[in-house]
């Protein structure tokens, strides 16, 4: 965990915590707490605003949507599963080229980025897309890859990223009350023209 008083070698600014902020590298925002002025360790989970009930928790077993279950059986969200973004091309773009490069970020809680996978035929079929180490321990992973577009039509490009341990990304989730931890799939839709 960082202490944080300044960002890209200047002050950091008010909105991102000044005076002093928390950086809890790969565990949940809500960690990394904003506009410290002092600190107590306390022996209790965090009972300040917005952090009590069920934020920043999931059921610690599946439950079906919906369902309601007693506070006991949710459990803090400590580290972020690996999750995986498509930065380039923007959604809903168009390219007269029959080739497209993808660009994105990926990133797994404590963990390092193993490789990540594109598509653009909807899962059928994997391509390993060139991936960078991190710049420094707990920062995203930058990734890119190039395509063939075999004809003009509708395409999505779909991103999947596995870590060091072999956690990958779902296509799908298990429900939970606020939506935490989606770490789903990023979909982005590209039409050749
Ligand atoms: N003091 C304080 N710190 C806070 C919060 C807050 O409500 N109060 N929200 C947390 C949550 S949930 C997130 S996601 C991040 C957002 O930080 P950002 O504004 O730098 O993106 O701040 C965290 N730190
Ligand atoms: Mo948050």
């Amino acid at each position: 965990m960082l202490v944080a008083f300044g960002m890209n070698g200047g002050p950091i600014h008010p909105h991102n915590g000044a005076p002093l902020r928390l950086v809890v590298p790969g565990w949940p925002g809500s960690c990394s707490q904003k506009w410290l002025t002092r600190i107590s360790l306390r022996e209790i989970v965090h009972d300040g605003p917005k952090m009590t009930g069920t934020s920043y928790r999931v059921p610690k077993r599946p439950v079906a949507p919906g369902e309601s279950l007693p506070e006991g059986d949710f459990a803090i969200i400590e580290r972020m599963p690996v999750k995986s973004l498509i930065t380039h091309p923007a959604s809903g773009a168009r390219t007269r080229e029959r080739s497209a490069e993808v660009r994105g970020h990926a990133w797994s809680g404590d963990r390092w980025v193993a490789r990540v996978e594109v598509s653009i035929d909807f899962g059928a079929s994997w391509r390993a897309a060139e991936l960078d180490d991190p710049v420094n321990p707990g920062a995203w992973q930058n990734w890119r890859a190039r395509f063939a577009l075999p004809s003009a039509g509708y395409y999505e490009i779909w991103a999947r990223a596995t870590d060091d341990q072999g956690q990958s990304q779902p296509h799908a989730l298990a429900w939970n009350p606020r939506g935490h931890l989606n770490n789903s799939l990023h979909r982005v839709a590209l039409r050749a023209v």
